[in-house]
């Protein structure tokens, strides 16, 4: 039987729109515990990491960094959270909270891989750095920043860099990418798959060779869920939407094949903000996601 530690991360400093903070609490009122339960898990919630609040003082002189203080003291503390977790033999399911806390999530599971592997379903490529985004929202940077691409204090989380190497990642959903982060992609040869792949080939498809491509060489699997890889639609509650995405019925084959080719060893729900939610359906799409992804079907 599979063990689950549930780590929540109420962080919105990541980004501009407040909100994304009470995602946490919006996933656990949509009965994620009770819905992991009926399918026979030990499940632990270990309840949520204490995110400080800015203050002027705090802020440093790169002005493309917002809140890089906070974000990097949160991440730390998340790090050390998801390294106990696994420690523990437990599989870690965080809950966000904003991207950014991919840069901590990450920074304490791949402490126990060589080669970690990253499924990142989301709309964006989450591959800028201070030079490159159009914000200086650092949610737009975790996955660069796990590159070893970024900002010293945050590259250096948990003490160590890179946590993962390109050839080991997959983005699935993009739509939403830019002129920097395309660059990396070419650069680095990092595997994308954008709605126009999903569109011509099909999620089955896409999911078969994803799934292959990112468990050939490695020891671990971590999804990234951003929320905001499904189409508004069907997650509207999101702070940055963008037409034209995964459907729920796509992202619901995809959790399923996913639970049934048994690779992840941790995963992560990010960006549900159910202040621009519309009663909680992201919330809810999250937990439907969670329960395919954890075997719904296959029990
Ligand atoms: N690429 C844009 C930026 O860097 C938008 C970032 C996206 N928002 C997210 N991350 N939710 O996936 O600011
Ligand atoms: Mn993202
Ligand atoms: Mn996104
Ligand atoms: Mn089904």
């Amino acid at each position: 039987m599979k063990k689950i530690s549930i780590v929540g991360v109420p962080m919105d400093l990541g980004q501009m729109r407040r909100g994304v903070d009470m995602g946490p609490s919006a996933i656990r009122y949509a009965g994620i515990v009770d819905r992991l339960e009926a399918l026979n898990y030990d499940i632990e919630d270990l309840g949520d990491i204490e995110i400080g609040r800015p203050t002027k003082k705090s802020q440093p002189g790169d002005s493309n960094l917002k809140n890089l203080n906070e974000v990097a003291e949160a991440n730390e503390k998340l790090a050390a959270s998801v390294d106990n977790v696994i420690q523990n033999n437990r599989f870690p399911l965080i809950f966000g909270g904003d991207h950014s806390i991919a840069i901590g999530t990450l920074a304490g599971v791949a402490k126990h891989y060589e080669n970690l592997g990253v499924i990142w379903y989301d709309a964006h490529g989450d591959l800028n750095t201070s030079d490159t985004s159009p914000s200086g929202n650092i949610h737009g940077m975790p996955l660069a920043v796990s590159l070893g691409i970024g900002h010293e204090q945050l590259v250096n989380i948990a003490g160590y860099q890179p946590k993962i190497k390109p050839e080991n990642i997959v983005i699935i959903g993009a739509r939403s990418l830019d002129e920097g982060e395309k660059e990396l992609i070419r650069e680095k040869g990092i595997k994308v798959y954008t709605m126009h792949e999903i569109d011509r080939m099909g999620m089955t498809k896409v999911m078969e060779e994803a799934i292959e491509y990112v468990s050939k060489g490695t020891d671990g699997v971590h999804l990234s869920l951003d929320l905001d890889g499904l189409d508004p639609h069907d997650a509207p509650g999101v702070g940055t939407p963008v037409l034209g995405g995964i459907s729920y019925r796509e992202s619901h084959l995809a959790m399923e094949m996913l639970a049934e080719s048994d690779i992840l060893t941790s995963a992560e729900f990010v960006e549900v903000n159910p202040i621009l939610d519309d009663k909680n359906k992201t919330a809810t799409v999250a937990v439907a996601l969670m329960g395919s992804l954890f075997g719904e079907k296959l029990k």
